[in-house]
């Protein structure tokens, strides 16, 4: 059975790991020659780590992609020294490189209020400048997501996820029957028969509550940020953490993880997704499967069976399902040739994207200089980013 066909297809999400950005000290204040004062300094551009921070709320939030500080005060009769242009800090999120345009690293922010200078105001006027102000840096820099892998495992603890990493790749990740068996993220690679490697990270189970840092919380989610894409695992027989909580059927779970992802950062779910529905092996998994793909295909029909609060702004919509047992290893061929070809389609996707761009780039960039005087194209042109 060819599952890959029954698809529910959905464009790439908008989640971006890397964005491009022109950042610009504040120029200096005058001096004051005659009664030797000292201009201002400019201030200084600054990226500083946020948590819920994601750098497509930052190109949301600033289309323009300019960042420049304030300029230093000029020196006056009644301050002769001037005062400091203001600082000007970008939010980034936490796990972000920052590199300038030869690709030279300015820094790495790894926590919350971690924060890196990346454009340096000018000095103000003084002696030594002949109480002339300097100019601010001017610096395009790079902001990329450090990505851990290409997929990420999301799903309940108990799902099988480190069993599914030990089918797909020489990983010996720890396997138990208890939930939170897995603490810390475990890398694994698949590699194809063409020595295509993908590598995929086994991440801690979820349970309801994550976002407000129940179970392992915090440290789960903020790893699935770090992949590319992401595999949900589900336990076709459902979950249930002990006796005294509820237990919740596979698609429940699926809405249940999505909505986790979705409170932590809206954007994680536009991450494109695919589905492996596990444990195919256990008695009653097809009929089992065919409700789930049922509810998977009409996911509006079965809502009112949750409360208001577990229901997720958008239903995520998988570019593949596949049921598999990472026990007797069924399905798992498939499933390996359907994360590479979601990831194949991704960077197509991304590819088509940057080339678009460059062309309207290009274009833009041609309408400038018909338009414009040849002196004052020069000047353009160094601003543009
Ligand atoms: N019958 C059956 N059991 C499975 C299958 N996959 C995993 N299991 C069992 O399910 C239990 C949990 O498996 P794990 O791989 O540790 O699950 P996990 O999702 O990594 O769990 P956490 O690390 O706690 O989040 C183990 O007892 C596995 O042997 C499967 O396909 N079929
Ligand atoms: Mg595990």
């Amino acid at each position: 059975m060819v599952h890959c066909g029954c698809t529910l297809f959905r464009k790439y999400g908008n989640f971006i790991d890397n964005l491009r950005l022109f950042t610009k000290g504040g120029s200096g204040g005058m001096g004051y020659p005659r009664l030797g004062g000292e201009g201002g300094k400019g201030g200084d551009v600054w990226v500083v780590a946020h948590k819920k921070m994601t750098l497509k709320q930052l190109k949301d939030k600033y289309p323009q992609k300019r960042f420049v500080a304030g300029g230093g005060a000029n020196s006056r009769v009644s301050a002769l020294k001037g005062s400091k242009g203001k600082d000007c800090e970008i939010p980034a999120p936490v796990g972000i490189s920052i590199t300038d345009e030869n690709g030279k690293i300015i820094g790495e922010l790894n926590k919350e209020e971690d924060r890196i200078l990346v454009a340096e105001g000018g000095l103000g006027g003084k002696l030594l400048t002949n109480f002339l102000p300097l100019k601010g840096q001017k610096r395009v820099i790079h902001l990329d997501l450090k990505l851990i892998a290409d997929v990420g495992l999301v799903g309940f603890p108990n799902a099988g996820k480190s069993s599914l990493l030990s089918q797909v790749s020489h990983a010996k990740p720890m396997i138990a029957d208890y939930a939170f068996t897995t603490l810390k993220p475990e890398l694994g690679k698949i590699i194809y028969n063409d020595f295509k490697q993908i590598s995929v990270a086994d991440l801690p189970g979820l349970i309801e509550g994550a976002y407000m840092n129940k179970g392992m919380g915090h440290k789960f989610l903020k790893h699935i940020e770090r992949t590319r894409q992401l595999l949900f695992v589900v336990d076709i027989s459902g979950f249930q953490l002990s006796s005294r909580t509820q237990y919740r059927a596979a698609f429940e779970t699926i809405i249940l993880l999505t909505k986790e992802l979705e409170l932590y950062k809206e954007e994680l779910h536009t991450k494109p997704a695919l589905l492996a529905v596990n444990k195919m092996d256990l008695p009653n998994a097809q009929d089992k499967f065919h409700e789930l793909m049922n509810q998977l295909q009409n996911p509006k029909d079965f809502l009112h069976l949750f409360e208001k609060n577990m229901i997720p702004e958008k239903i995520v919509e998988f570019q593949h399902i596949i049921p598999i047992s990472a026990l007797t290893g069924e399905g798992i061929e498939e499933l390996k040739d359907c994360i590479r070809a979601s990831l194949d389609e991704q960077a197509n996707q991304e590819n088509d994207a940057y080339h678009k761009k460059q062309l309207l780039d290009l274009r833009i960039s041609n309408t400038i200089s018909y338009s414009r005087l040849p002196s004052e194209h020069t000047v353009a042109s160094s601003e543009m980013i």
